[in-house]
């Protein structure tokens, strides 16, 4: 389905309902320059308008980075106060984009993942990394912030108290500390295969409930918990209305694997 696409820095495969987007722009370690920003925002439109996707891999290609952040040559050009700020908001809608699609989304981390490219794997739902890899925030040591998303997300997915130690250290912390944080969900020697594994698991759900649920966790993360719940018993009621639904629990009850549909 993907057959007729031409990215410069990126390829996207399909394997059966299973996406897995790599970035492959080697002689930068993979950095995110606008050209390839603008390809992943394109290919994450691709994914969110193709029925037969129910999960997406993101990776870097080789093991030596993930994605070594953004284009520190590009980035070296900005010197003023409004293209910087186009810059972060247009990276950050790639991100929003990426982290608002209704599937599950897993960031398999070999080698470095800074900066943007720490950025780009927070916006997934869950991160699996192998042993070696390196993740930070150095942005501070080069005279800037993170702007894509890292000074919001990264507080939200591991305390206040630990992404402010990332972010003015400025450190790379390694595979093991990142499992202790919270900031990987898995390490593994095979990271691809675990991921696969994963999205594999996460597939057996209904594909309606795995939206819902990312929805209701997204919507109540900045809402008070009662405002929350709200937002969860209406997602509810949303869940229990499908087709899936009725099909889940019969299997349940008849002792068989369920068929979803995304119905
Ligand atoms: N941008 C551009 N080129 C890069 C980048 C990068 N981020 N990272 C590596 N490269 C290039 C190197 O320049 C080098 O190119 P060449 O072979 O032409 O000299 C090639 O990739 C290989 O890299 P190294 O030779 O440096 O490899 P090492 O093994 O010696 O080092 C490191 C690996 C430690 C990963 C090192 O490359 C490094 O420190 N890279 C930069 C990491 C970094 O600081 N990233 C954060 C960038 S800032 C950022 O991401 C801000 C995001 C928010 C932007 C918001 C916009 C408003």
């Amino acid at each position: 389905l993907f057959d007729e696409l031409e990215f410069s820095n990126l390829q996207l495969d399909q394997h059966g309902p299973l996406a897995v987007l790599t970035i492959n722009r080697p002689k930068a370690l993979n950095a995110l320059n606008t050209d390839t920003l603008a390809e992943i925002g394109q290919a994450v439109d691709l994914i969110a308008e193709n029925a037969d996707i129910s999960a997406l891999i993101l990776t870097g290609a080789g093991e030596k980075a993930f994605v070594a952040g953004a284009d520190i040559s590009e980035l070296s050009e900005m010197n003023n106060v409004y293209s910087g700020r186009e810059l972060s908001l247009g990276g950050q809608e790639v991100m929003q984009s990426l982290s608002n699609l209704p599937l599950p989304t897993i960031a398999c981390i070999q080698g470095f993942a800074l900066g943007g490219g720490l950025e780009l794997a927070l916006a997934c739902d869950i991160r699996i990394a192998s042993p070696r890899a390196r993740m930070g925030l150095p942005e501070a040591t080069l005279g800037v912030i993170p702007g894509f998303g890292g000074t919001q997300r990264l507080p939200r997915l591991i305390g206040m108290g630990r992404a402010l130690d990332l972010l003015l250290t400025g450190r790379q912390v390694d595979a093991e500390e990142a499992l202790q944080m919270g900031l990987v969900n898995y390490v593994s020697d095979e990271p691809l295969n675990k991921a696969r594994e994963v999205a594999e698991q996460m597939m057996r759900g209904a594909p309606i409930s795995l939206a819902l649920i990312k929805e209701a966790v997204r919507r109540g993360a900045h809402l008070s918990v009662e405002e929350g719940m709200e937002i969860e018993a209406d997602l509810f009621g949303m869940a229990v209305a499908t087709s899936d639904f009725a099909e889940g629990t019969r299997a349940f009850l008849d002792k068989r694997r369920p068929e979803f549909k995304g119905e």
